[in-house]
């Protein structure tokens, strides 16, 4: 990606900050000292730097209209190099961000105090966490600053960040399809594995091995391998269960390729044919989901998107003969039709604001009938574009008919 990206997504968010205000945006911490193979960076802090290193902080300033941007990383430590190789040097940081001022971490708190002394608002990231959860070095942080500087009145960042990231850019999106792409060689590889009988550990391990040798060495999120019963339990991630003959798998898993995201679930027989009732309920939710997908369009918000397929399955559950009264779908049918797909696979809900064209979305409707042990639920990413929506996984097969093809010629 280039520099011009995140240079740019740096103006977009300073324009949106209040005058006399500042913003600090920190990278994923890291305890050790070398970059672990799975370290994954903080959407925020990529979207605005590009930069995969942890332990860095971002900060901004903007008064009487004018910002600054700082950024602080970690110094290279040289009796460590020969163990973990070198740190990137500020140079480097400064090609691939395009940010000029560069720092090291041990200079922060100076600079803190020279922003902070001068700003009313402080724009910073953080989870509101329960009570009953231990206090994350966030929100520790945060309190510190609170101490210090008691007239600061704290924003959250991702209020400003959330809409600007909801918008993709073109690279994004090439990177949104490409994770895409490897996530499909990870299915139909487990396609062309599985056999009942087998764990279903032993499936995540054919999508570990199809997306590491692509190059996606992290997920998404973790996988879900659910089989029979399992698929009805809506994250279920021991994925350790023997897959009995009967059983329909519910797959929903996702590549993350250069920071971006895919989120794709797919069902299918263990056995290769699905029974007459797994058809019906497939069936259902196949024909749920394409109607769905035929709504999506600019203008619509996904809290209408599911209403619509509250509508829709409560019908289908009638004909299923699940339900005797409207009320009841909620026992088969709990989660959300979707949420926005980028640097991280929820990337937000945003239930109520409506779409627009450079959104990534997914749609996901799903059927789950615990008494008889099976599952059902089908995901694909859209793109909103200017007037409608284009499926962006289309190439994943998801008609029974190819699933079952596909099955036949199992090794
Ligand atoms: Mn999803």
């Amino acid at each position: 990606m280039n520099k011009l990206f995140f240079k740019s997504n740096r103006e977009n968010f300073s324009n949106l900050m209040k005058n006399n205000s500042m913003a600090i945006i920190s990278a994923k911490k890291s305890q050790q000292g070398t970059l672990p193979a799975d370290f994954v960076q903080k959407g925020n802090f990529f979207y605005l730097t590009g930069l995969k290193i942890p332990n860095s902080i971002l900060l901004f300033s903007k008064n009487d209209k004018k910002t600054d941007e700082l950024l602080f990383i970690e110094r290279n430590i040289p009796e460590y190099e020969v163990w973990i190789g070198k740190k990137m040097s500020q140079k480097q940081a400064s090609e691939i961000s395009g940010i000029k001022k560069i720092y090291y971490l041990d200079e922060f708190s100076r600079y803190l105090h020279l922003i902070a002394i001068q700003s009313e608002t402080c724009y910073y990231d953080y989870e509101t966490s329960s009570i009953q959860f231990d206090i994350s070095t966030e929100l520790l942080k945060l309190s510190q600053i609170r101490q210090h500087y008691p007239t600061l009145k704290i924003e959250k960042s991702s209020t400003l960040l959330t809409k600007l990231r909801n918008k993709k850019h073109k690279s994004e999106i090439e990177n949104i399809k490409k994770a895409i792409s490897i996530t499909r060689s990870g299915i139909m590889t487990i396609l062309k594995k599985v056999k009942f009988g087998m764990y279903e550990n032993e499936l995540e391990a054919y999508f570990a091995f199809e997306t590491i040798r692509l190059g996606a060495k992290q997920y998404a999120f973790s996988p879900i391998v659910a089989s029979g019963k399992n698929a009805t339990i809506l994250h279920y991630e021991k994925n350790c269960s023997k897959i009995g003959k009967n059983d329909l798998i519910v797959l929903d898993v996702g590549a993350k390729y250069n920071e971006y995201c895919a989120d794709i679930t797919r069902t299918f027989p263990a056995s290769g044919k699905f029974t007459k009732r797994q058809k019906e309920i497939y069936n259902e939710v196949l024909q749920i989901q394409k109607k769905i997908i035929n709504f999506v369009k600019p203008g619509i918000s996904i809290f209408e998107l599911n209403k619509k397929a509250i509508k829709l399955i409560t019908e289908a559950l009638f004909r299923l003969n699940l339900i005797k009264n409207d009320e009841e779908y909620k026992k088969y049918y709990m989660h959300n039709i979707g949420h926005h797909l980028g640097l991280e696979a929820h990337d937000s809900l945003e239930k109520n604001s409506k779409l627009v064209s450079g959104n990534v979305i997914t749609i996901e409707p799903g059927i789950y009938v615990n008494e008889e042990k099976i599952g059902v639920r089908i995901e694909d990413d859209i793109l909103i574009t200017k007037n409608s929506a284009e499926v962006l996984s289309s190439k994943i097969p998801k008609e029974i008919e190819e699933i079952e093809k596909i099955m036949v010629k199992r090794e």
